[in-house]
């Protein structure tokens, strides 16, 4: 069956921005409250295995202080916590930090061309995924991708299937005529879930295990042609998705 649409995760697909973006923003929300953590590469690979940023701060803070990770307060102050690493992203984005990896944007723009329609499906939140956007694609990124579904649309993150099922409703196709992008074992594991056929490429996180089930396991896009049939249709840009 030929795809209808490609539905690309973001953070380590579209860019390394685990690395570039939310690992630095997350030191700097900890420095700015007087917090002793600082998140270094190796650690923050092993803390990844929690989806969503306010998860892994809470995961992170039950293991090194469980009473006051318990304690009434501790809700509002991960969510005061994640504003501002929020911030401190979207200020890093604003100043190049981050760029689309190899291959990302002849991709977006062959299935374009070749008339797929293009989705999201991320745990990140909207704002960081139209601010990647912007910064990286310009103007017309965005009109790229008919459905944004990010962060906390959904109640439960990947690895659930459950972004993935949000996504596919508001395209209306069947997950066998979609294909994932992913790079990390809770997002195979989501897309998988939900039926989707997955491409893996791998990030600077993904770390060197298999992860069955995947249709593709590559180290980049960077010089791979696309998977779909060339079709005749070029659809027009459509206007401005909206995160719904
Ligand atoms: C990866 C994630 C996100 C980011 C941090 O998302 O799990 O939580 O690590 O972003 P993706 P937030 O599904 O795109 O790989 O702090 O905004 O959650
Ligand atoms: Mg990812």
């Amino acid at each position: 069956m030929p795809i209808r649409a490609l539905i690309w995760d973001v953070d380590g697909t579209l860019a390394e921005t685990e690395d570039e973006g939310h690992r630095p923003a997350f030191n700097l929300a900890f420095e700015e409250a007087g917090l002793p953590w600082r998140w270094d590469s190796p650690l923050y690979g092993e803390l990844l295995a929690v989806t969503g940023g306010k998860e892994r701060m809470l995961a992170y803070w039950r293991r090194v202080d469980p009473e006051a990770a318990a304690a009434p307060d501790a809700a509002a102050l991960i969510r005061r916590l994640h504003e501002r690493k929020t911030a401190h992203y979207l200020a890093l984005l604003d100043g190049g930090a981050v760029r689309l990896r190899p291959g990302v944007e002849a991709w977006i723009r062959a299935a374009h061309a070749q008339g797929l329609r293009q989705a999201i499906a991320t745990t990140t939140t909207p704002d960081n995924v139209t601010r990647l956007l912007d910064v990286t694609l310009g103007d017309e990124g965005h009109r790229f991708f008919e459905v944004v579904g990010a962060g906390d649309v959904v109640a439960a993150k990947k690895p659930a299937p459950d972004i993935y099922r949000w996504v596919l409703d508001r395209l209306g196709l069947a997950a066998a005529d979609c294909l994932a992008v992913e790079d990390s074992a809770p997002g195979v594991a989501a897309a998988r879930a939900a039926g989707v056929p997955v491409w893996l490429v791998r990030s600077r996180y993904t770390g060197g295990a298999a992860l069955p089930g995947v249709v593709a396991d590559l180290p980049s896009l960077d010089g791979v042609a696309p998977p779909f049939a060339a079709s005749t249709a070029t659809p027009a840009l459509r206007p401005a998705h909206r995160v719904r």
